[in-house]
């Protein structure tokens, strides 16, 4: 039997599932629990995400001064040092953000103007959501070319690591990699090859995502560099991944999909691409290996999928 999945961008708006891991107010490690006001700003944020409806303008937060405070620590540490460890087209992006989106170190970026200037770039557009969302609901909204945005962020007390996805995670590690059109492409493509997968096969197209899209690297001018966000948007994983101490090993779908990950410290491993267009066309390989009793196409005129 096949899992029901969004066949419009409309059904989005029913990909809402929660997972409450590294939560604020359940889990007692989490750098906000004891602080009640950061719990309560928090709640304020998720509540405009929980009540969102695909086709709303993206709701605006006015960020206090401790919140950007916050983001300028991040953005100033982690700025330092891209040039030398991230890769091209994040780079590109970046730049293109700074110029021409107000990305900066004085102001948190809003999810409203982030979502048109990528619209612009590579048609993908942002949605707010609460927290954590389960793989397929997660997986299913990049077949839309819509990327799933948190809106609040970290502790205060904690600038250099997040447990869970923040604005600064997504703003700084995810969105100068979505406004590359190659990798926009790939984003989609694993998110197409999810529609109505077996949950086995969403384990396996997670834990692929999870080596890619969050902790990538690739090769570029017979260096490594990183372009997963998970990487771009921690200055301690982003300097160890890219020194001598993990493994490498080189990206191969079938091997990449069942390596047990790390979702609480650094990757005791990562898997090098030989570059993006490899990346893509190892995974479109792999995605076609995928049983399903249909084929899909997607229509972006619509931004629907046709089930044929
Ligand atoms: N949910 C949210 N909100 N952001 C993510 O980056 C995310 C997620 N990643 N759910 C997913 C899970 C990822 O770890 C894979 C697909 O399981
Ligand atoms: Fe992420």
């Amino acid at each position: 039997k096949v899992p029901w999945f969004p066949q419009q961008i409309k059904d989005l708006d029913r990909c809402n599932m929660l997972i409450t891991k590294f939560d604020p107010d359940m889990d007692q490690d989490h750098p906000g629990y004891s602080d009640s006001e950061y719990r309560k700003r928090r709640a304020y944020i998720c509540e405009l995400a929980s009540t969102y409806k695909q086709g709303d303008p993206l709701p605006i937060v006015e960020y206090t001064a401790e919140e950007v405070f916050t983001w300028r620590e991040v953005y100033r540490q982690l700025r330092s040092i891209y040039p030398g460890l991230a890769c091209r087209q994040f780079m590109d992006g970046l730049q293109q953000l700074e110029k021409e989106c107000g990305y900066g170190e004085d102001r948190i970026p809003q999810l409203r103007e982030v979502s048109a200037f990528l619209k612009e770039k590579t048609g993908f557009q942002l949605r707010p959501v609460a927290g954590l969302l389960s793989a397929r609901d997660f997986l299913t909204s990049l077949a839309f070319r819509v990327f799933q945005c948190t809106q609040y962020i970290r502790h205060s007390s904690a600038p250099m690591h997040s447990p869970e996805p923040d604005c600064c995670h997504e703003l700084l590690g995810h969105i100068p990699m979505l406004a590359d059109k190659e990798f926009a492409q790939f984003s989609q493509e694993i998110g197409l090859a999810s529609l109505g997968a077996s949950d086995e096969d969403i384990q396996k197209l997670s834990t692929l995502y999870w080596f890619t899209v969050e902790f990538g690297l690739c090769k570029q001018n017979g260096t490594v560099k990183a372009y997963g966000a998970g990487l771009l948007s921690s200055y301690g994983e982003l300097v160890y991944a890219l020194s001598n101490e993990p493994e490498y090993k080189p990206f191969n779908p079938e091997e990449t999909a069942v390596q047990p990950y790390q979702d609480q410290t650094y990757q005791p491993v990562y898997f090098v691409s030989e570059s993006f267009e490899d990346a893509k066309t190892k995974m479109r390989r792999y995605s076609a290996t995928i049983k399903r009793p249909f084929a899909l196409r997607y229509d972006p005129f619509t931004c629907s999928v046709e089930v044929l």
